[in-house]
């Protein structure tokens, strides 16, 4: 199962967890603040930022545009983002908001 890394206060980690449940996708949510000297957490994110993310596959890595972006790849059934590329301009405006 996936794992996020994170606290949920953080908006970027809500970000993640929200992107999992609208795609009906499991995870577990380890709880780490940002800077942590957990091992795994570290792994998955070099700059000690939360989110930091393990996939099913067991890749890791960090930040809620590249796990969602992630998602939308591997996830196709349930897309998050619009097709026409005015429509996805304007999500990915909202998002960086
Ligand atoms: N671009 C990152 C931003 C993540 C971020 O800034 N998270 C905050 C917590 S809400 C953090 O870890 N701050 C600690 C720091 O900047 O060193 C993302 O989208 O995941």
């Amino acid at each position: 199962m996936a794992v996020i890394y994170g606290v949920s206060p953080s908006p970027f980690v809500r970000k993640v967890m929200l992107a999992h449940a609208y795609k009906n996708l499991p995870y577990e949510l380890k709880v780490v603040t940002h800077g942590s000297n957990d091992s795994e957490f570290k792994a998955a994110s070099h700059l000690g930022k939360i989110p930091g993310y393990c996939a099913d596959d067991g890749i890791a890595f960090p930040d809620s545009s590249v796990i969602v972006a992630y998602l939308e790849r591997t996830s196709t059934d349930i897309k998050l983002y619009p097709e026409s590329a005015s429509a996805f301009a304007m999500a990915i405006c909202y998002e960086e908001y």
